[in-house]
């Protein structure tokens, strides 16, 4: 503690469990608190007036009472492209720019978002369960599945990972249409002005917007009966953009016919309802979970905090600090 007191290296405080490959560099470079407000909070107190740095991911909690301790606070970098646990306004507040690691996943989750649809369509979760149990030898073939070649798919954000689904999908000879804030007409797909009129209209689902206030709930119980009962709802933005209750219940009542989820609304729990559901396909917010990567991730929010503390500018900072104090060059 005295020790770390006198070295002259940032002090940054990690706000999640890093993996090796981040908490390493980080280490090198900085002073590293890991996660001393939850574990030690009277600690916390002692080295709080000294951080200068946050670290975390996608998952995050960033919330003003935190930034209230951290007097010296100067960045929050973030190793995830969604930021919604990190309370941006309060950091603005304070000209503190907040960072995330945009581009560097979008191939790995728009990948497992089409895993997700052909999993659930073509049952691959519970034909790999007959196979092993025995009972292809017994039963003879399993029960017809959904086909996913040719199917209309409906986008709700159509960003940079939205994108890159739906060019996995033209692959498969899908037709896309989206809803977003705002039209994107450049890209040739029909747009939707809101999520149930495009559930209407499609069999698959995906939604990957970001999350928080602006989004919660964007998929309820009337978008899910939109979609019906031959439709499926595939989420790998935030579980809080799904009303989990309504979905539950659309599932059990086959108001939809699936859904394949990698995120939740209280990770890492679960209902036991939705594990119960044999309609449904569940990961556990593993989306951008490959070593190739986390590592490019890692690389992104370390480079951004190295960036700051040698004063140079920011590699990736979140659209409301290029709109606000960043575009003053404060960086
Ligand atoms: P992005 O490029 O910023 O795209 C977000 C899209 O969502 C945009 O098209 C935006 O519309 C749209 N959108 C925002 N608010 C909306 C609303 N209220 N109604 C309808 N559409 C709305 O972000 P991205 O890089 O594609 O990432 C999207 C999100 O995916 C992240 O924020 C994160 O939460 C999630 N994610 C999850 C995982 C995982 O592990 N499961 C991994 C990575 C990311 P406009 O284009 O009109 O502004
Ligand atoms: C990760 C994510 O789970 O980028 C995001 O928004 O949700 C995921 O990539 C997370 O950020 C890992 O730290």
């Amino acid at each position: 503690m005295a020790e770390a007191a006198l070295s002259t290296r940032p002090h940054v405080l990690a706000v999640s469990k890093l993996p090796p490959f981040l908490a390493k560099p980080l280490n090198d470079a900085f002073v590293v608190h890991d996660r001393l407000h939850q574990s030690d909070p009277a600690a916390f107190a002692r080295i709080a007036p000294m951080v200068r740095g946050v670290c975390g991911g996608g998952e995050s909690q960033v919330p003003r009472v935190l930034m209230d301790q951290l007097a010296a606070l100067e960045i929050v970098s973030i190793m995830g492209v969604g930021y919604d646990g990190v309370d941006v306004a309060a950091a603005l507040e304070r000209r503190v720019p907040v960072t995330h690691t945009p581009g560097v996943l979008d191939d790995d989750v728009a990948d497992l978002a089409i895993s997700l649809m052909f999993s659930v369509a073509r049952r691959i979760p519970q034909a790999d369960r007959y196979v092993r149990e025995g009972r292809w030898a017994g039963e003879g073939p399993m029960p017809l599945a959904r086909k996913v070649s040719g199917a209309r798919l409906g986008i709700v954000g159509l960003g940079r990972i939205g994108q890159a689904i739906a060019s996995r999908a033209q692959a498969f000879g899908m037709s896309i249409a989206y809803t977003a804030r705002g039209a994107k007409p450049g890209l040739g797909f029909e747009f939707y002005p809101s999520a149930r009129a495009l559930a209407a209209q499609v069999d698959f689902l995906v939604v990957i917007t970001p999350g928080g206030a602006g989004t919660r709930h964007l998929i309820d119980a009337g978008v899910l009966a939109a979609l019906g009962p031959n439709g499926y709802l595939i989420n790998v933005a935030r579980g809080s953009v799904v009303d989990e209750a309504a979905l539950i219940q659309a599932l059990q009542a086959g108001t939809i016919a699936g859904a394949g989820l990698d995120v939740y609304e209280k990770e890492p729990h679960v209902p036991e309802a939705l594990r119960a559901l044999d309609n449904a396909v569940l990961t556990p917010h593993m989306a951008s979970a490959t070593r190739e990567t986390r590592q490019a991730m890692a690389d992104l929010a370390l480079r951004n905090l190295t960036a700051h503390f040698a004063g140079q500018p920011l590699a990736s900072p979140v659209p409301e600090w290029l709109a606000g104090p960043g575009r003053e060059g404060t960086a």
